[in-house]
C-alpha cells in the first residue's frame, strides 16, 4: 500500500493535525522540509570537509571520524552495504547544524517536549534531534516503533531513501522481540525468512520512497524502517502533543524502575495532570496569532505549538541525549 502523499503548500498545519496527527495515520508531506539551508547545501561531502576529523555516534557504541564514515557511505553498495549513521544527537554533538534547519518545520515541532514543564528527563526542545546517513543500501538495523508511545517525522534532506511502515493492528503479524517488544525479530523485512516467521506474509506493508524536503509523519506504535537507495542525508525528530499522551504516560508509568506503589500513582498523577494543563493551555484561545504579548506569550512559552512560540536553538540545553 502507498503511503498518502500531500503537498506542504496545501496542507494546512490544522489539516495535518486532525487528519494524520489525531487520527494515527502515517502520511508524507511534500516540501516540508524544503525551506530548510540545509536542503541547499547538506551532501556527503559537506561533512566530510566541515567534520572530517571529528569522531562521530554511528551506532550504539559505534564511532568513526566523519571521514572514514563519509568514505563508507560513497563506497556503500546495495550488495555491501556501509554503515548507517543513527545515533548522532545534533543538539549536543553537532550543534553548528542547527541554523541549518531554521526555520523549523512545522510539522515536526516538538510541541509538548519543548515545554519548560515537562520533566526534565522528557525535556527535549529540538524533539530529539539526530541525523541519519547512509550510502545505497544502508539501511536502519530494525523494524521497531518509537517508544514512550512518541509519534516521529524523518525528513529528507539530500538523496533517496525507500521508507516502510506497518500498522499497529500488525503487530502480532511482526513478532515482537520477548524482552524489547518495540522490536521485531523479522530481521530485513523486504527479504524476510517466512519458513521462520510465515505470519509476517499476512501483515500490509505502508510504502512511499523519501525525495529531499519529504517528511514522513509516522505515528505512535506505527511498526518503521528505512533503507537507503542513493547517499542519503536526514534528520529524525520527535513529538508529544494530546493525541499520544496518554499512551506516553500509561507507558512510563509501568515502567517503574524499583519505584513503589504510591510513587507511581504520585508520577501518573502529576503527569496526567500535567497533560490536562498542557491541553488547555494548547487550545487557549489566540493561540493563531504571530506574536504574542502578554499573557498570550507565557501560554505559548508554557506550551508551545510552533516553533515561534519558544527561544532559538542557541538557548536550547545541549545535555547528551545518547
Ligand atoms: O532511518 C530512518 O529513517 C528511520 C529512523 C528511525 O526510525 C529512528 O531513528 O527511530
Amino acid at each position: 500500500m502507498a503511503v498518502a502523499r500531500r503537498k506542504a503548500s496545501e496542507l494546512s498545519y490544522e489539516t495535518f493535525l486532525r487528519e494524520y496527527v489525531e487520527a494515527n495515520v502515517p502520511v508524507v508531506v511534500e516540501g516540508a522540509g524544503a525551506m530548510f539551508p540545509a536542503t541547499q547545501q547538506w551532501t556527503p561531502e559537506f561533512f566530510k570537509s566541515r567534520f572530517g576529523s571529528k569522531q562521530v555516534n554511528i551506532s550504539y557504541g559505534e564511532k568513526m571520524t566523519f571521514s572514514a564514515f563519509i568514505d563508507a557511505v560513497i563506497a556503500s553498495r546495495e550488495d555491501a552495504p556501509g554503515p548507517y549513521m543513527y545515533r548522532l544527537f545534533i543538539g549536543p554533538h553537532l550543534p553548528e547544524l542547527l541554523p541549518y534547519l531554521e526555520p523549523q518545520n512545522p510539522y515536526s515541532f516538538p510541541r509538548r517536549l519543548a515545554s519548560p514543564l515537562m520533566p526534565s528527563r522528557w525535556k527535549r526542545p529540538d524533539g530529539y534531534l539526530k541525523l541519519l546517513i547512509g550510502g545505497t543500501g544502508g539501511r536502519f538495523p530494525v523494524l521497531h516503533y518509537d517508544g514512550e508511545n512518541a509519534h516521529a517525522a524523518i525528513t529528507e534532506i539530500y538523496g533517496d531513501k525507500e521508507f516502510i511502515l506497518y500498522s499497529p493492528d500488525d503487530s502480532p503479524n511482526l513478532y515482537p522481540k520477548q524482552d524489547m517488544p518495540n522490536q521485531s525479530r523479522v530481521g530485513d523485512p523486504q527479504h524476510p525468512d517466512l519458513e521462520r516467521f510465515p505470519l509476517f506474509a499476512h501483515a500490509t506493508q505502508h510504502h512511499t520512497v523519501l525525495h529531499p524536503g519529504d517528511m514522513v509523519f509516522v505515528p505512535a506504535r506505527w511498526w518503521h524502517a528505512a533503507r537507503v537507495l542513493s547517499p542519503s542525508v536526514s534528520i529524525c525528530q520527535n513529538m508529544y502533543d494530546a493525541s499520544n499522551w496518554r499512551g506516553f504516560v500509561d507507558e512510563i508509568c509501568r515502567d517503574t524502575e524499583g519505584l513503589g506503589g504510591l510513587k507511581r500513582f504520585a508520577k501518573k498523577t502529576y503527569m496526567s495532570g500535567l497533560g490536562a494543563l498542557l491541553s488547555a493551555l494548547e487550545r487557549a484561545p489566540g493561540r493563531g496569532r504571530e506574536r504574542p504579548v502578554g499573557v498570550a506569550a507565557l501560554v505559548a512559552r508554557l506550551a508551545p505549538i510552533r516553533s515561534t512560540d519558544v527561544a532559538d536553538s542557541s538557548s536550547w540545553s545541549m545535555r547528551d541525549w545518547t
